[in-house]
């Protein structure tokens, strides 16, 4: 295997296949480039479950989003309740629930909460104020990883049902102590730059554009943080709109 040179990162696919790889392409992947992908690239969209296997085919890394702990937990109650439980589903979950095959939920299992190389770190959410990433985290920090967006002014993570009562974007008050970090679930026109960190999650799935960025490797092994690359695909169309109308 040749030396990693570059790492690249996208932002949450949800099954927007097509623009995932009119992006790898636009960008030139190859084989000195380490690819990571930060979560959410299923559920929602157009083609969830083949996006996971061409993941697994090209190697491609991610890290556990929101949406695949859902379809987990959705798959759990299938599994106890059988087509009862897919009634509840929306009819993009039950979708995936009911034809998503034993070697893929072993994909989504085993997906790690953060991905470490050298001074970079890919999450999905964000890193909750106190937390120092370890490979021993709880259920709830693992949890707020996936799900972190805003502070209140009580400086207290707040749910999507709260929102009124936001304060300050947690990268905004990131100090850096778990390197540059790279993250997505939270939608923005365009990326989010911060000191210490970049948000890449652009809404594909919402008819918007699919970011990406890339770090080159220094000659001291670390990663280049204060210029990098951001390409992205505008795309085909807002999807989740198809199941609406
Ligand atoms: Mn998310």
């Amino acid at each position: 295997m040749k030396k990693i040179e570059n790492v690249v990162v996208y932002g949450d696919i949800h099954g927007c296949l097509d623009e995932f790889k009119a992006l790898r392409k636009k960008l030139q992947i190859s084989s000195c480039d380490k690819e990571i992908v930060v979560g959410d690239f299923l559920n929602k969209g157009p083609k969830s479950l083949e996006t996971m296997q061409y993941l697994i085919k090209n190697s491609i890394s991610s890290v556990m989003g929101n949406n695949e702990e859902k379809i987990l937990s959705l798959h759990d109650k299938y599994k106890k309740d059988g087509k009862k439980a897919l009634k509840k589903m929306k009819p993009w979950e039950s979708l995936i629930v009911e034809n998503i095959n034993d070697h893929e939920l072993e994909f989504l299992k085993q997906l790690p909460y953060f991905i470490k190389i050298e001074n970079l770190t890919v999450v999905h959410g964000g890193i909750p104020l106190g937390v120092s990433l370890s490979d021993e985290l709880d259920d709830k920090t693992k949890k707020q990883i996936t799900l972190l967006r805003y502070y209140n002014k009580k400086m207290c993570p707040i749910t999507w049902s709260d929102f009124e009562g936001r304060y300050r974007f947690w990268s905004e008050i990131y100090d850096g102590r778990d390197g540059f970090v790279i993250f997505g679930h939270h939608p923005f026109d365009e990326p989010k730059r911060d000191e210490y960190s970049v948000g890449i999650d652009t809404g594909c799935v919402y008819g918007e554009k699919l970011h990406a960025v890339k770090f080159k490797r220094k000659n001291s092994g670390k990663f280049k943080t204060k210029s990098y690359k951001i390409e992205y695909i505008e795309s085909k169309k807002n999807y989740l709109k198809e199941y609406t109308t």
